[in-house]
Formats: C-alpha cells, structure tokens, sequence
C-alpha cells in the first residue's frame, strides 16, 4: 500500500506549513500541483468544519488518495467572532493578507489591550476509503495595534499568542508550528493517520 497522503488546499502558505508539520509521519505529502487539476471548490459551509470536510471530500472524490483539509478561521472576541469563516476574504473581492489586516486593525482602532482577545482556530478534516474524521486546534492570543513582523501569512503580523512575547511573524517557522492552531490540530489527528495508514500497510 502507498502511503500517500493529499493537502486539500490552494493556499500555498498552509500547504507548506502542513507539509513541514506532516514531515514526521513517514507519509508520501502530495499537495494540489501534484495532482491533476481540481477546480475551484465553493466553500459555503456555515462551519470551519463543513468546509474541511467539503475541500477533503473533493479532493479524495477526484483523485482516490486520501486528503487532508484545513479551514481556518480568526475569531476576534471584540467583532463577535469575525472574521471567522469568512477570514480570507475578510476585505472583501481581491483580498490579500494585507488588506485583511489592514481591515481588522481600522475595526479594532482605539480598543484596549484588555478587549483585543483573539484565537485562530484550524479544522483538520482527513478523508479516505471508510473514512471521515475531523479535529480541532486553538491558539488563544491577542490582536496587536500594528503589524509586526514578515514571517509567515496572513494575519500572522497582527496576532500575538498568549505568554508570547513576539507575534507570529516574528517567529520562525518551527517556533509558529510548535503553538499553533495547525500545529496542536496536526498532533491531534496524528494518531488517527498512524491508525489508518498502518493498517492499510499491514493488509
Ligand atoms: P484553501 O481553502 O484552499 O485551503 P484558504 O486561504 O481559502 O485556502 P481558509 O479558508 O482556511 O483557506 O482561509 C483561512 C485564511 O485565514 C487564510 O487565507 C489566511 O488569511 C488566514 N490564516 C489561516 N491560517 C493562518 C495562520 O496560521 N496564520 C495567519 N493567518 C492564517
């Protein structure tokens, strides 16, 4: 048995945290370009994990290889839990990482330390034959008044987590994965892929 393992995402900056965190696992890591091409996939679930679920489903339905998908959401405690599903496209049509931070620190303009509460959250969906598993993984922290650091993606300039004293993109990658959201929802859906693959390995 092949124990090759697909990154259900377009989005070149979590494929390559996903294939760093995923390095351990003694998988074969395919993303999307080593594949053949799939289409845009609709996210309109109303859940970090509907939409999992749905990128993994699409990519194990076109290529037979089971997938591993990442929703990933920003929940500010001051907007009420936005940006939440809609975090990458947060500024609207076009967006980019820095327009969507851009956005988030106008909205949070002029509030207190204490009200600046935030946590990433990552669904991890893995998707095979017989199989449909999601996990979770949070990473409470703080928004900051301004963009610090060129590490990273995304929001990762404006989100300091808890007990850090550095934001995101001041760290480096290894320091990112060991606390993250991606990180904690990697080790939880470890055992599950061990499960799997090795007992497709031992048939
Ligand atoms: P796929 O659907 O193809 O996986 P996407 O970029 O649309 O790619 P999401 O729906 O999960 O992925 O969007 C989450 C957005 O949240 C993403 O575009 C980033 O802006 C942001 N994001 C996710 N993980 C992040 C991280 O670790 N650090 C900073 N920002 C992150």
């Amino acid at each position: 048995m092949d124990r090759k393992l697909v990154l259900a995402t377009h989005n070149k900056d979590k494929a390559r945290e996903l294939q760093t965190l995923c390095s351990g696992f003694g998988l074969h890591v395919l993303t999307l370009d080593d594949v053949s091409p799939i289409g845009e996939i609709i996210e309109d679930g109303e859940t970090l994990e509907e939409n999992a679920l749905k990128k993994a489903r699409a990519v194990f339905g076109a290529t037979g290889i089971p997938s591993l998908a990442d929703d990933s959401g920003l929940e500010v405690h001051y907007l009420r839990g936005e940006p939440g599903i809609y975090t990458a496209r947060y500024s609207g049509p076009g967006a980019s990482y820095q327009s969507n931070c851009k956005k988030l620190l106008t909205e949070m303009r002029g509030v207190p330390p204490r009200r600046r509460g935030a946590r990433f959250r990552t669904v991890l969906a893995f998707i095979a034959e017989g199989t449909e598993e999601t996990v979770e993984g949070i990473c409470k922290g703080t928004i900051t008044e301004e963009p610090l650091g060129k590490n990273g993606f995304g929001y990762d300039p404006v989100f300091l987590p808890v007990g850090a004293l550095r934001t995101f993109a001041e760290m480096d990658p290894d320091e990112k994965n060991r606390i993250s959201h991606r990180g904690k929802a990697l080790e939880l859906i470890r055992p599950l892929l061990s499960e799997f693959f090795g007992r497709e390995a031992g048939r």
